[in-house]
């Protein structure tokens, strides 16, 4: 893509409102603009990560067995008053009178749709067990919502929702989607912390949250310090496997969101007790019978009897995620971003847009690039260099290639690592080489 026909909004300012560094970087990147309280339009350069993470989230629940589908954003409230949580969910609910006076809402979650939808259409414990997803927009009517997209009023969620005849198998669906999320923020270069947590307006008894220590989080959080050195969670995994030793290993030690901990009850000798800050990045619940039985979503069990399904639901904050990143990978100069979800990966800066030899080589790389399949934004415009190298740093992209008339005439251009700072002179030939490996 080529700067001078791309849209990238760059501001030099620190915007007021933005208290924190990734609501701060990501406007000044272009990447978000605020349409109103809460809610924002993702610019280009944003709306590229966004896809990025969401291809990472549906790889991951497709491995784990899920599948995916798509369910509105406006509900009728009349399934939502069988549930009885129309009433229970309160302001933070977007109520809407269609035309005909019909109740309706902008859906925050879906447990009533897919109870629904299952109960229509599953009858026998054979057609389970069952996980369905979807990545959709949310709305929640949050009373402060705050730090840009981290807390938003429209948000983009994948939710799962799984179906099992008993417990044993309910608990295997969990613990299909906590191993997802172990995988899943991996790949997006983040260390998640999976922590006991309430359940809230969800319900249910058992859930973690999937936390990201980071000073800025929301949440107040508290765990052995022992987790801190977890590695990251990569490897493959069975899925229809016994996962319980890997959520064994992950819940052993003492991990506990400020709702649930307890000090006076605190397992963890204070010396080995950490207290931090953190991102609840993904939520997972177990809730049994809440929704089935109210919503009369049963199957017939293999004596031919009827029971009510026993369920699940899995969150994943999708567009809370690009922020969570920026606040675990950044520098004074800007974002830092993972490779597996820049928005290019590699930066071309032409340093002389007026020097027929610096454009040839970078048409050239550009056109090299392109062809390998290999991202790249090429800064092919003619403000000053130190604007230009301004913009790469801040917008984050893994790799920069620059080419200025004085390596040009050597037969060199430089390649520098945004994470390390590492710069080094070689051949535009070598400098693919490298990215290509
Ligand atoms: N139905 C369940 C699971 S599908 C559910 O709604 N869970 S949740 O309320 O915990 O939300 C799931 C995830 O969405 C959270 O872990 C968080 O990452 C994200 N999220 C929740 N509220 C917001 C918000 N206001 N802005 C941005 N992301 C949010």
């Amino acid at each position: 893509m080529r700067l001078t026909r791309y849209f990238l909004p760059t501001l030099k300012e620190t915007p007021a409102e933005a208290q924190i560094v990734s609501h701060r970087y990501m406007l000044r990147a272009g990447m978000v603009r605020q349409a109103s309280a809460g809610i924002y339009s993702w610019l280009p350069l944003g709306y590229r990560v966004l896809k990025k993470i969401e291809q990472i989230v549906r790889e991951e629940q497709d491995r784990a067995g899920a599948v995916e589908m798509l369910m509105p954003t406006i509900q009728s409230a009349d399934l939502w008053r069988v549930s009885g949580r129309y009433d229970d969910y309160g302001k933070e609910m977007l109520r809407i009178q269609d035309r005909h006076g019909r109740d309706m809402l902008y859906g925050p979650t879906n447990e009533e749709l897919i109870t629904e939808i299952f109960r229509s259409s599953v009858r026998s414990y054979r057609d389970l067990p069952k996980n369905l997803y979807h990545i959709q927009w949310k709305f929640r009517d949050e009373v402060r919502p705050r730090f840009g997209v981290m807390r938003g009023r429209e948000f983009y969620m994948k939710d799962a929702y799984s179906f099992a005849l008993d417990y044993p198998s309910a608990v295997h669906a969990y613990n299909r989607m906590f191993v997802s999320y172990l995988r899943t923020f991996a790949r997006m270069g983040l260390q998640a912390i999976p922590m006991r947590a309430e359940t809230g307006p969800i319900g249910g008894d058992l859930s973690h949250e999937f936390i990201i220590l980071a000073d800025t989080g929301e949440s107040a959080v508290y765990c052995h310090k022992d987790m801190l050195a977890f590695d990251i969670f990569t490897e493959d995994v069975d899925y229809d496997g016994d996962l319980q030793p890997i959520v064994d290993h992950w819940t052993g030690l003492y991990a506990a969101a400020d709702d649930k901990h307890d000090p006076d009850a605190c397992p963890v000798p204070t010396d080995d007790l950490v207290e931090a800050r953190g991102i609840e990045v993904g939520h997972i619940f177990y809730f049994g019978a809440k929704y089935s039985k109210p919503m009369g979503a049963v199957v017939a069990g293999p004596d031919g009897a009827e029971v009510p399904v026993e369920m699940g639901s899995y969150g994943i904050g999708v567009s809370r995620l690009p922020a969570a990143i920026i606040e675990a990978s950044h520098d004074g100069n800007g974002i830092i971003w993972p490779e597996p979800v820049a928005p290019f990966r590699v930066g071309l800066l032409n340093l002389r847009a007026s020097d027929d030899s610096c454009v040839s080589t970078c048409d050239a790389l550009y056109g090299t690039l392109n062809a390998a399949g290999i991202e790249c934004l090429y800064d092919d415009g003619d403000d000053s260099a130190g604007a230009k190298f301004a913009r790469m740093d801040l917008i984050g992209l893994p790799w920069q290639i620059v080419v200025g008339p004085r390596g040009v005439k050597a037969g060199t251009v430089e390649l520098k690592n945004r994470k390390t700072g590492a710069r080094e002179e070689l051949s535009a030939e070598s400098a693919l080489a490298r990215l290509s490996a």
